[in-house]
């Protein structure tokens, strides 16, 4: 037995078999046959200035090997970043599933999740509107298990076999290959509004939950009903949630897009800063069980993916904790090589007739076969089970085990019958009961495809509806048949008269004169990102400043944020130093030409009058402060740095601090008229308006951004 095989139970034993792999930095250059190699800059020549030689093996082997760098990208969720971590239950589930993950909270389940966008190309931007896919690989005792999730908890489509024709759709058109890793172009909404299934999961997708502001903000959801078996062999049905400790809170268009310009890799980089910085992300598992006989006791399907149970009808219960706790040492070895899927599941957790999740089961082993080159793939140090692994397969493309049973059949007897066939813990199938005629049909429960749009419309605050409104305008607006813009506003009118009306009038289609459909004025509180739990952890905070701030107001402003687990940045007119009040220097951490506000999530500006000056005759200073507040974020000044905000072009209606009230908080603008450090009081207020994420109800129309 090769010792890869053997069975290791916990994440210290992972990471000792993922260290097989690492190379020795003490280690000297060789080629791939361990020859030792003197020189790599160089090939071997006849004479200094003379032709290359087909013998040199150096260089032929180093030119191959990068000749063969590439893998397939993967054909969707090409874009994406993982890192390790651990699942523990916070109670046990064995009333409802044999999972030994879920069952014993004393078990720590070494995991890794990777999160992707799912359109664009393994290169492009990180911030555009799209779903975002959200895997974890659970390696258990039991074996593998993947929860291949999405951070919107419905789907397109509601039979797998429709699959390749939408994202047909929606990637880059085939005549040109534009638009990159857009949803904003003809073939998508020709889809759309030929395919009404689709109209509940593009209102999320026209929502600001397309546009994570941070990986670690996001939720995840199962999308599919799923079973629990239990020891006793009885079901439940389930949807798994992940729902972040940290809230769930987006960026807004204007900014995701300047974004994609100024830092492609944003939500790479969040994830991996936040854990290199041991602010380590978290979610709660939470899930949504329905017992068997209730499955017909909904007005939509169990196993239509296009639908949610509201959780206002079933709780979405926490059952055990999530931490992301380690980053990769190699993108390409774990990150891209891991592979996912939804057909690994541990006794205890089974599949439902869900049609797109049946299609799934296909689909993922089928992907893997090509993308890694064989099937060997979990021979990867990323995909090995924690589990041990024993069966008769054998030989294949990258076989790294040296297997000595001479019998590679069961049943055998001359390797004594070995592997003998598991009795305790196997997985069983659950035994549901089918019936019926083999039709190309599809169930008459899946044909409404309106009301969960309805629902989520009405559940949106005004400024949620606003933001979809805008979305379907500006994707609409791009799109240059008319019959289609036409055709999805015609849509829209069955989901709410006034959505329709309000995205035909900014694309210049006549709006419907009368509802198709009344609105059932539903909602689902749950289903808003407004009032989110929300904290100064790992956000990013900029604090401007020049030469001659007030050293006192960066320190005290910039220590306790930092104490609380935020990122400050002493953003300056260049590297280096600047002189400041009092004598001493402040050391500037990023200069403002590399920097933008769209990467920060607060700003906040210093006292300090020649440094005031110097900021307030700056376009790209004032350009900060302006942006930020259109785009809804927090806003500090202490002292003279309120001088600044009156700079930029944006006061109307917010009120400042001023010599007579001393400390004002309007509109996430907190300001503090005395310098000197900030106060308690700033502090307070500036920490609350950043947990509170962004601030709408300001007055931000007319400020250029
Ligand atoms: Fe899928 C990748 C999530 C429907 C076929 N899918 C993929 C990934 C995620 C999802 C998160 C990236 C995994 C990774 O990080 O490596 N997919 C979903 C969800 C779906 C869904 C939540 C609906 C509920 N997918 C779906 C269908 C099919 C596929 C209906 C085909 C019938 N998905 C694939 C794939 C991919 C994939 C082609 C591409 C790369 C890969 O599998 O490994 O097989």
């Amino acid at each position: 037995m090769s010792p890869l095989r053997r069975s290791r139970h916990d994440a210290q034993d992972k990471q000792r078999q993922l260290d097989r792999y690492r190379v020795d930095p003490e280690g000297r250059l060789t080629t791939d046959q361990g020859i030792p190699v003197d020189d790599t800059d160089n090939s071997v020549k006849v004479g200094e200035r003379g032709p290359t030689i087909m013998e040199d093996f150096h260089l032929r082997e180093k030119i191959t090997h990068f000749d063969h760098e590439r893998i397939p990208e993967r054909v969707v969720h090409a874009r994406g970043s993982g890192a390790y971590g651990h699942f523990r239950a916070t109670e046990s589930l064995a009333e409802y599933t044999k999972a030994e993950f879920l069952c014993d909270t004393s078990l720590e389940t070494p995991v890794f999740v990777r999160f992707s966008t799912v359109a664009g190309s393994r290169g492009s931007a990180d911030t555009v509107r799209d779903v975002r896919g959200f895997a974890t690989k659970f390696y258990t005792r039991q074996g593998n298990f993947d929860l291949v999730g999405n951070n919107m908890p419905v789907f397109f489509i509601q039979d797998g076999v429709k699959f390749p024709d939408f994202v047909h759709a929606v990637k880059p058109e085939p005549h040109n290959e534009i638009p990159q890793a857009s949803s904003a172009h003809d073939t998508l909404w020709d889809f759309v509004q030929l395919q009404p299934e689709t109209i509940h999961m593009m209102m999320w997708l026209m929502s600001d939950r397309a546009l994570p502001r941070s990986f670690r903000m996001m939720q995840g959801f199962g999308v599919h009903t799923f079973r629990l078996v239990n020891d006793a062999g009885r079901s439940v049905f389930v949807k798994f949630h992940w729902k972040p400790r940290l809230g769930v809170h987006s960026l807004i268009w204007d900014e995701v897009q300047k974004v994609a310009g100024r830092d492609p890799d944003f939500n790479r980089r969040d994830l991996w800063e936040s854990i290199d910085a041991g602010r380590y992300p978290e979610w709660d598992l939470c899930l949504q069980i329905v017992p068997e006989e209730d499955e017909q006791a909904f007005d939509f399907d169990l196993l239509d993916p296009t639908k949610i149970i509201p959780e206002e009808m079933v709780p979405a219960r926490p059952v055990g904790r999530l931490v992301l706790d380690r980053n990769p040492d190699n993108f390409f070895a774990e990150t891209e090589q891991v592979a996912f899927h939804l057909g690994n599941v541990v006794p205890g957790i089974d599949f439902t007739d869900d049609p797109l999740l049946q299609a799934r089961l296909f689909s993922y082993l089928d992907t893997q076969l090509l993308r890694l080159g064989g099937p060997n793939f979990t021979q990867l140090p990323v995909n090995q089970p924690v589990a041990e692994v024993r069966n008769h397969h054998r030989d294949g493309p990258h076989q790294t085990l040296i297997e000595t049973a001479r019998a590679a059949y069961h049943p055998n007897s001359l390797s004594g019958g070995c592997p003998a066939l598991a009795d305790e813990g196997a997985f069983r199938h659950y035994p549901e009961r089918v019936q019926g005629h083999k039709v190309r049909k599809r169930s008459e429960t899946f044909a409404d495809h309106y009301s969960q749009a309805t629902l989520f419309w009405n559940s949106m605050a005004d400024w949620e509806k606003e933001h979809i409104v805008d979305a379907f305008r500006f994707e609409l607006g791009n799109v240059t048949h008319w019959h289609i813009r036409k055709g999805v506003v015609g849509h829209l009118n069955h989901v709410d008269h006034d959505l329709a009306v309000k995205v035909a009038e900014g694309i210049g289609v006549a709006p419907p004169d009368r509802p198709v459909t009344l609105n059932h004025g539903r909602s689902s509180p749950a289903l808003s990102q407004a009032d989110q739990p929300g904290s100064v952890v790992g956000r990013k905070i900029a604090v401007l400043a020049a030469e001659g701030v007030s050293a006192d107001d960066v320190r005290s402003v910039k220590e306790p944020l930092i104490d609380q687990g935020a990122f400050c940045h002493v953003i300056g007119p260049h590297d280096g130093s600047l002189p400041s009040t009092g004598g001493g220097v402040v050391e500037v951490d990023r200069a403002l030409r590399t920097v933008s506000s769209v990467v920060y999530d607060a700003v906040v500006i210093p006292g300090g009058r020649t440094s005031v000056d110097i900021l307030t005759g700056c376009g790209d200073a004032v350009h900060v402060v302006a942006e930020a507040f259109k785009h809804g974020k927090p806003i500090g000044a202490i002292g003279e740095g309120i001088d600044l905000l009156k700079a930029a072009p944006m006061l109307e209606g917010v009120r400042l601090a001023d010599r007579h009230d001393g400390e004002v908080a309007d509109t996430g603008v907190v300001t503090q008229a005395a310098g000197g450090g900030a106060t308690r009081w700033f502090l307070h207020e500036f920490t609350d308006a950043i947990a509170k994420h962004r601030h709408w109800d300001r007055a931000k129309e007319r400020v250029p951004a």
